[in-house]
């Protein structure tokens, strides 16, 4: 099959999902084309399935918004027919599945169906997409793709909640590729993060609002009252000058280490005991996945889809936004015997298989082709 991917080409978790898909896609033998305006950041080497386009937007002094919709669109309508694509996925509503559209009509004018399936993460459905700037658009162009999918059953359900949608939405959960994340030995980075034998703590996010990056310095603090610990903290974001208030205000600053983006995010959560997620919203928590699938136990919040992902009690805890009593005394409790820790860390594990990429990859296979055979009978209605 001939396969366009459209999503963000950034480190956040959509980018990831699309990027990840694309190449299990071309691992299986697919043809799989990336459409978009920089070469996705989990892109790195050359592979014979898998071809990029960039979508260039161009500048012109009477754009104070350069109008990348378009931009898309006419990519969109352009690789689509010159390399003869058999289907669209696009990742992240806004605007991908609009622009989808706007080249699907395009296309069937010059007498070419192209069936468009859109994957809703959740930002795009929760926090941007319900605002009314958005949501007639976002609405509209789920109703209008070939197939909808959505990462978690909470997705879809608030899918269903906040717009009027008239359709099918399919559940194919985020993954996560075993032969890549997995607990690799890197005793000397551990030696050096954490000299004295303390627990290591860890968060990776885009520090956004969202994220409640603070809750993370908040219950780190209650934590390493108790015992000795340290804290990594992996992205970049707004957040991120307010967290280094927080660490100066509690001084904590020794205790906690910035690294910024990192690539080879497995190696440094294989030597962390505890990963935290004290988002507001989650709508399914793939940087938690990553660290399960290294063998790392989770509290997080029980927003959105966490508890499809997060089992309480036993790949770790679930506590409320905000609770961060809660989720210290939970964190307290995994980190305070060995014993437990390794229970915690083998269900984390054990958990993360059930969403192993050659697991979910043939769902999606398996959803192309049935969108592929339905859109054969709209393509006559079209
Ligand atoms: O908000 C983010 O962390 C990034 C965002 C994205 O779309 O890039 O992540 C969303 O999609 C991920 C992949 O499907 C999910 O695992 C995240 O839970 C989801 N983030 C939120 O719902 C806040």
């Amino acid at each position: 099959m001939k396969i366009g991917i459209v999503g963000y080409p950034t480190y956040g978790g959509s980018g990831v999902v699309a990027t990840e898909l694309g190449l299990g896609l071309a691992n299986a033998g697919h043809q799989v084309h990336f459409i978009t305006y920089r070469r996705p950041a989990r892109l790195l080497h050359f592979h014979e399935n898998v071809f990029y386009h960039e979508v260039t937007n161009e500048d012109y002094p009477l754009f104070e918004y350069p109008p990348y919709e378009t931009a898309l669109a006419s990519k969109l309508v352009e690789v689509v027919k010159f390399e003869k694509l058999d289907i669209l996925h696009v990742h992240y509503a806004i605007p991908h599945a609009a622009a989808a559209y706007m080249a699907k009509k395009i296309l069937l004018t010059e007498g070419k169906y192209i069936p468009v399936i859109t994957t809703l993460h959740g930002t795009d459905i929760t926090l941007v997409g319900n605002n009314k700037a958005f949501s007639p658009v976002v609405a509209f162009s789920i109703n209008k793709s070939d197939g909808v999918t959505a990462v978690s059953e909470n997705l879809r359900q608030q899918t269903y909640d906040y717009f009027t949608i008239n359709r099918e939405i399919e559940v194919i959960y985020n993954f996560i590729d075993l032969d890549r994340f997995r607990r690799i030995n890197k005793d000397h980075f551990k030696k050096a993060i954490a000299p004295n034998g303390e627990r290591i703590l860890i968060h990776v996010s885009n520090f956004r609002k969202v994220k409640r990056s603070e809750d993370v310095i908040k219950v780190f603090k209650l934590v390493s009252e108790r015992i000795p610990s340290k804290l990594l903290l992996i992205g970049d974001g707004p957040e991120r000058s307010n967290l280094e208030a927080l660490c100066r205000e509690f001084h904590l600053c020794d205790e906690i280490r910035f690294l910024g983006k990192q690539d080879a995010i497995e190696e440094i959560l294989s030597v962390s005991d505890l990963f935290l997620m004290p988002s507001a919203s989650e709508s399914f928590g793939l940087a938690a996945l990553e660290a399960m699938a290294c063998e790392v136990p989770v509290i997080s919040t029980n927003v959105g889809g966490l508890p499809e992902l997060n089992i309480h009690g036993k790949t770790g805890f679930l506590d409320d936004v905000g609770d961060v009593e809660g989720m210290a005394a939970h964190a307290i409790e995994i980190l305070s015997s060995d014993e437990v820790l390794e229970q915690f860390r083998s269900a984390a594990f054990a958990q993360a298989k059930r969403f192993d990429i050659r697991v979910i990859v043939p769902q999606y296979e398996a959803y192309y082709e049935k969108v592929l055979e339905q859109s054969l009978h709209r393509r006559e209605e079209a």
